[in-house]
């Protein structure tokens, strides 16, 4: 019988979560954060579904564990871990995790008020600002960002036709705008959303193949972000997005904060330098703006910023027992 132990800090970023694995973690093999995640995702799953599923955690759970860096230039690695799986990146739990591994003395900055982090999707370079030990906001200058697909038919079945974008900031989002048949988020109850989210997610990889020019372990549409009305007039944006299986983003989703930024910037509406202030489905911000104008793979990219804050909730010793019926935690 084999009882695993994990020490975990609990926090959120704008109302989602981040379960920051401080203790308990394996030694993962791989040169690089995105080996590292390949290599997890295979040998390792259990400690994330039993990290993120009830009985230990919800729909809505995720987290990050930090590694030591495979570049002495930078301070640590970030793996994320979520009800959906790895992905590549994750914004709110960049900002989540760098609150408390300062707060909580985890990582100590080579420059202080600088971190250079190593992720899945690539190199992201953060600053963030403290008033005595806390930390009170963090931004983070993401990997590149660029439209991937524009105006892809799609068929929902309560919804009727629809036209998307497909964008990448992180990972692949599929943004619905608002159309004839889509009024904009403030209409729907989030569990229309989550039911629409599934079906559409589904029929947009079954039509079509999204791989990231220059690392094909990036692929598939994994996110779908619902646009709506502002309810604050001074921000510019607000969505909700949907992962996993059933869950919304509580945060304005940074790597979807990212991606809308990339959809906005290659049409038009957005130049560099521009605030993009993102609303959440809850009224959490996040302070956006394009930092570069560059290309990726001879594609139009920018590289986006995104600025939040986090809150720590707690502090959690966590236990996977082999003898547990639910050590590998489950779904309803
Ligand atoms: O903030 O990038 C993000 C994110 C992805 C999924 C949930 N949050």
């Amino acid at each position: 019988m084999a009882r695993k132990t994990f020490f975990c800090v609990d926090a959120h970023t704008g109302g989602n979560p981040v379960r920051v694995v401080a203790g308990g973690e394996p030694f993962i093999e791989g040169r690089t954060m995105s080996e590292k995640r390949q290599r997890f995702m295979s040998e390792y799953d259990w400690i994330r579904r039993g990290l993120m599923f009830e009985p230990r955690g919800h729909d809505m759970m995720s987290g990050s564990i930090l590694f030591a860096p495979s570049d002495p230039e930078n301070d640590c690695g970030i793996l994320f871990i979520e009800t959906s799986g790895c992905l590549p990146m994750c914004g709110h739990a960049t900002i989540g995790t760098v609150t408390v591994a300062i707060e909580e003395g985890l990582v100590t900055p080579k420059v202080p008020g600088r971190l250079r982090l190593e992720t899945p999707a690539g190199l992201v370079k953060v600053t963030y600002k403290q008033d005595g030990n806390k930390v009170v906001s963090v931004k983070i200058v993401n990997i590149k960002s660029y439209l991937a697909k524009e105006n892809i038919k799609v068929s929902c079945t309560d919804l009727g036709d629809l036209t998307v974008d497909v964008s990448y900031g992180g990972n692949f989002y599929a943004i619905v705008e608002i159309q004839h048949n889509y009024k904009g988020l403030e209409h729907y109850q989030a569990s229309e959303l989550i039911t629409w989210s599934r079906e559409l997610r589904n029929k947009l990889n079954a039509a079509h193949s999204f791989v990231h020019p220059e690392d094909a372990t990036i692929n598939g549409l994994s996110h779908i972000q619902w646009t709506g009305a502002v309810i604050d007039e001074n921000s510019t944006a607000r969505n909700a997005v949907f992962y996993g299986d059933k869950a919304i983003d509580r945060s304005p989703c940074g790597t979807g904060t990212s991606a809308r930024m990339a959809q906005w910037y290659a049409k038009g509406r957005l130049d560099k330098g521009d605030e993009f202030i993102h609303e959440s489905i809850i009224g959490s911000k996040f302070i956006g703006r394009i930092e570069e104008e560059t290309e990726l793979a001879g594609i139009k990219s920018i590289v986006p910023s995104i600025e939040g804050w986090a809150m720590v909730t707690g502090y959690n010793t966590i236990v996977i027992d082999d003898a547990d019926p639910y050590s590998l935690g489950f779904q309803v």
